[in-house]
């Protein structure tokens, strides 16, 4: 049964609506970064690049580094994107974008994104490399998916909105596991540190900072680094994880995040060399992916 037009949209040239990719344009492992510009930087690596595409904030440049094929792809800011892009990412290897019919063989993709983030744990220092781990979403998008419990850590849930305090009118939190292959490919003894991410649906309120308008939940950073669960505790805050290794986990690919911390919100200290670092979280990355 083919998908209606209406709900799988694709433009005069068959490429996919918003990323305006051809199923050929992608790489089987895929690097997601928020900023557009991190995209050109990731490709100052690479031997040779054979495709660029862009369209709004989604830009998609496809090459190889060290004779391994990789898509790097601009995602903007946020996990209502991630929505967006996962979906389509999963659409240009699954589905016939043609006859928008479902392929019957499933073909799963490596999703790496390679992000910024604040520490809200005074041991997890400015310029660290956190890999999530575990990442839990407070952004509401894995709760439109109806299969979404079965990829979720339902007791962790519960425990962490339960010491949290988490107001029933926040997006209720969810709970997934990143790709224990990709963790073990990109972990490596103390250079990265293996954390629990937070995935905020914004950031400043959603993150716990007061400008001028008070919070919902007063004190929730606090109650977010006291938090244990097992031998988890929370390490770093951002705004896509958790959206993607959810949406990753329900399509069948493999998904992780590393971010660089540029900030620790417990103890104020910001980096002094955000780029330089991001740098060298790049190469390393790359390097790890092209093993
Ligand atoms: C907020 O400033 C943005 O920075 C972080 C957050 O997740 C959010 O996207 O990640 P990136 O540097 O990957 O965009």
């Amino acid at each position: 049964m083919s998908i209606q037009s209406s709900e799988l949209i694709t433009n005069d040239d068959g490429s996919i609506f918003h990323l305006h990719l051809l199923p050929e344009d992608l790489a089987d492992t895929v690097i997601l970064v928020g900023d557009p510009g991190r995209v050109e930087t990731i490709a100052t690596y690479f031997d040779s690049v054979e495709l660029k595409k862009s369209n709004r904030e989604f830009y998609t440049l496809t090459g190889t580094y060290k004779n391994r094929r990789l898509s790097v792809l601009s995602t903007g800011i946020g996990p209502d994107n991630i929505d967006i892009v996962i979906n389509e990412l999963d659409a240009l290897v699954n589905i016939d974008l043609k006859t928008k019919e479902i392929r019957k063989e499933k073909r799963s993709l490596n999703i790496v994104r390679i992000g910024t983030s604040g520490s809200v744990q005074a041991d997890v220092p400015v310029n660290s490399f956190v890999i999530s781990e575990k990442s839990i979403g407070c952004d509401g998008v894995l709760r439109f998916y109806g299969n979404a419990p079965q990829v979720c850590d339902q007791d962790f849930e519960k425990a962490f909105a339960a010491h949290c305090q988490w107001t029933p009118e926040a997006a209720h939190p969810y709970v997934v596991n990143a790709s224990p292959l990709l963790v073990s490919r990109l972990h490596t003894e103390g250079i990265t540190i293996k954390g629990v991410t937070l995935t905020a649906v914004g950031f400043y309120g959603p993150q716990g900072r007061v400008l001028r308008l008070p919070l919902a939940m007063p004190g929730i950073n606090d109650r977010i680094t006291a938090f244990r669960y097992k031998d988890y505790k929370v390490t770093n805050y951002e705004m896509e994880s958790a959206a993607i290794t959810g949406l990753c986990n329900l399509l069948g690919h493999h998904a992780a995040t590393i971010c660089l911390i540029i900030a620790n919100r417990m103890t104020g200290a910001a980096s002094a060399d955000y780029h330089g670092y991001m740098n060298k979280l790049i190469t390393y990355t790359l390097d790890r992916l092209a093993l």
